[in-house]
């Protein structure tokens, strides 16, 4: 596309309203990380550096105007990186096309920040933009259940932490059009949180600050980077510096999104054939054999008999273990099914 195309094709994107075009992008691999940043701080050439994607790189801002996905292999698992259309100030009320590519990292695993080592102010701006599209980054959603009832009005039970008093929580969820409901409030949630666990379409991911670009920067400037990045909040040592041009920081970055994604490989001990080490069954931390039996698909839901694990997440060696047991990365496993 010629420039002037884009920026038409920009403009257009900016003045069509609500919604704008959506993007149709398949999930594929065991995980998917999205690349959020301003436009031009180099996304697109940090996709190409870090998959086998071949996206459009550009010295003008919005090169990019599709999702184009790209597949990490690492340790055995297969990870989809997204790059999307850059972010601009405004994105949650769709200026620049925003709201599609929000919606598009909404279904993330995981958010990647990429700013450049001269606006890092920008990370405030997105995770704004973000937070006005319902996603609630590197917390864990509020300790709420909500039991709607026939009738009664609304019952509220708190653990000693909560600050906000029965009324408010009461108020909150009235407003929030809950009339009869058994409410258990328990760590300490303000009032926004309060909200956001009675609306169920928050999603809860965690992000990673990836500071592009640094080949631009001398030595002498790095303690900006990093005074700018405090001030946001953001420690610098866990942030990642990578040249995407000059293909620096690569490793760090990929151990980085693998250590947030948390992901567990399992190697199948299978009949007659051994332990696959080379293709794991890629699950996530948290999930027990009944998911992993998911994954497998096929017959092994129902045939399942019981599993054996040697790893970190047996007692001993060959352990004979349920559905609901919890596995870990690199158990090995075998699956017993009925015959
Ligand atoms: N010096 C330097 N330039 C880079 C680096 N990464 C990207 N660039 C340049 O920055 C410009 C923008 O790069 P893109 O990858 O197209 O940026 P983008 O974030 O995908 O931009 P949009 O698609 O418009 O949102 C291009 O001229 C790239 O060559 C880097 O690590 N160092
Ligand atoms: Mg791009």
């Amino acid at each position: 596309m010629k420039l002037a195309e884009k920026k038409e094709e920009f403009e257009r994107r900016q003045s069509s309203g609500s919604g704008g075009v959506g993007y149709a992008v398949e999930k594929h691999g065991d995980a998917t990380v999205a690349l959020v940043g301003f436009p031009s701080v180099g996304k697109s050439t940090l996709i190409n550096a870090l998959t086998n994607a071949d996206s459009e790189v550009g010295a003008y801002e919005f090169t990019t105007l599709e999702v184009n996905p790209g597949m990490l292999q690492y340790r055995g698992a297969d990870v989809q990186i997204l790059d999307v259309p850059g972010l601009i100030e405004g994105a949650a009320d769709n200026r620049g096309g925003g709201k599609a590519v929000l919606s598009v990292v909404r279904t993330a695993d995981l958010v990647v920040f990429v700013l450049s080592p001269f606006e890092v102010g920008q990370y405030d701006r997105l995770r704004r933009e973000l937070y006005a599209n319902k996603v609630r980054l590197d917390t864990a959603p509020p300790d709420v259940t909500v039991r709607k009832t026939g009738r009664g009005g609304i019952r509220v039970t708190t653990s000693d932490e909560v600050s906000l008093d029965h009324d408010t929580i009461r108020s909150v969820l009235r407003e929030n059009d809950v009339v009869n409901a058994d409410v258990t409030v328990r760590g300490d949630p303000d009032i926004d949180e309060l909200v956001d666990a009675v609306m169920d379409n928050r999603e809860y991911l965690p992000s990673v600050v990836a500071v592009n670009k640094m080949d631009l920067i001398d030595r002498d400037y790095l303690p900006t980077v990093e005074s700018d990045l405090r001030e946001r909040g953001v420690d610098p040592a866990e942030a990642v510096y990578v040249s995407a041009a000059e293909k620096r920081g690569l490793d760090a970055l990929r151990e980085r999104l693998w250590d947030e994604l948390g992901l567990v490989r399992l190697y199948m001990d299978k009949p007659s054939r051994g332990v696959d080490y080379e293709e794991p069954l890629v699950i996530r931390e948290g999930d027990t054999v009944d998911d992993a039996l998911q994954k497998l698909g096929g017959s092994f839901v129902e045939r399942f008999k019981f599993a054996r694990v040697t790893g970190d997440s047996a007692v001993h060696d060959e352990q004979q273990v349920g559905r609901d047991h919890v596995l870990a990365d690199e158990d090995v496993v075998r699956i017993v099914v009925r015959k």
